[in-house]
C-alpha cells in the first residue's frame, strides 16, 4: 500500500554536508521525495515535537541538539513508506544498525544520529501535520 512518511536530516548530517548523499540513499531505495525544506528549527517547534520524550533524562540535550543548525526535512511516499523508512534508516544506536542502514553509514552516536523517521502510521500523520507549514503540505 502507498502511504506517506515523515522525515528529518538532523543537524549532524547536514553540518557534514551529508544531505544529498541522505536523499540519494532514500530515493535509490524507492522512495519518492514528495516535499523537502531547510531550516533552522526553533526550540518551541522541537519541544512540541519530541514531546512524547519530555521525561526522558536526554530530552535536554536532544532540543538542544535539534535546535543547533539546520535540518532538512521532508515528506517521503513509497509503499510500505513507514515502515520501510524505519528498517532503511536503522536502530537508533548506529553501533547497533545494520550494516548499510542510513544511521550505520552516517550516525556519529545516539544522539546526533543523522535521521528522523516517524515510528508508526499515526506519528507520520501527526509529524507531517506538524511541519505543514514549512512543507506546503
Ligand atoms: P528513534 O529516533 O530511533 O525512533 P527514539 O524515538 O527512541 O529513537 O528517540 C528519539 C531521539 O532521541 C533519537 N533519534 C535520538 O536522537 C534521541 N535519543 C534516544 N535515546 C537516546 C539516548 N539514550 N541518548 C541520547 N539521545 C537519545
Amino acid at each position: 500500500m502507498k502511504q506517506r512518511t515523515f522525515f528529518i536530516v538532523k543537524p549532524d548530517a547536514v553540518s557534514r554536508n551529508l544531505t544529498g548523499r541522505i536523499l540519494a540513499e532514500l530515493e535509490g531505495r524507492g522512495f519518492v521525495i514528495q516535499a523537502l525544506h531547510r531550516a533552522t528549527l526553533d526550540r518551541q517547534r522541537v519541544e512540541t515535537f519530541y514531546a512524547e520524550h519530555k521525561e526522558r533524562p536526554f530530552f535536554g540535550s536532544l532540543c538542544d541538539f535539534m535546535t543547533s543548525g539546520p535540518v532538512v526535512l521532508g515528506c517521503l511516499e513509497g509503499e510500505d513508506a513507514v515502515t520501510r523508512l524505519r528498517t532503511v534508516v536503522g536502530a537508533t544506536d548506529p553501533n547497533a544498525a545494520e550494516p548499510l542502514t542510513i544511521r550505520r553509514m552516517f550516525a556519529i552516536d545516539k544522539g546526533s544520529n543523522s535521521v528522523h523517521a516517524s515510528d508508526s502510521e499515526a506519528s507520520a500523520a501527526r509529524e507531517l501535520n506538524h511541519f505543514k507549514d514549512l512543507l506546503g503540505l
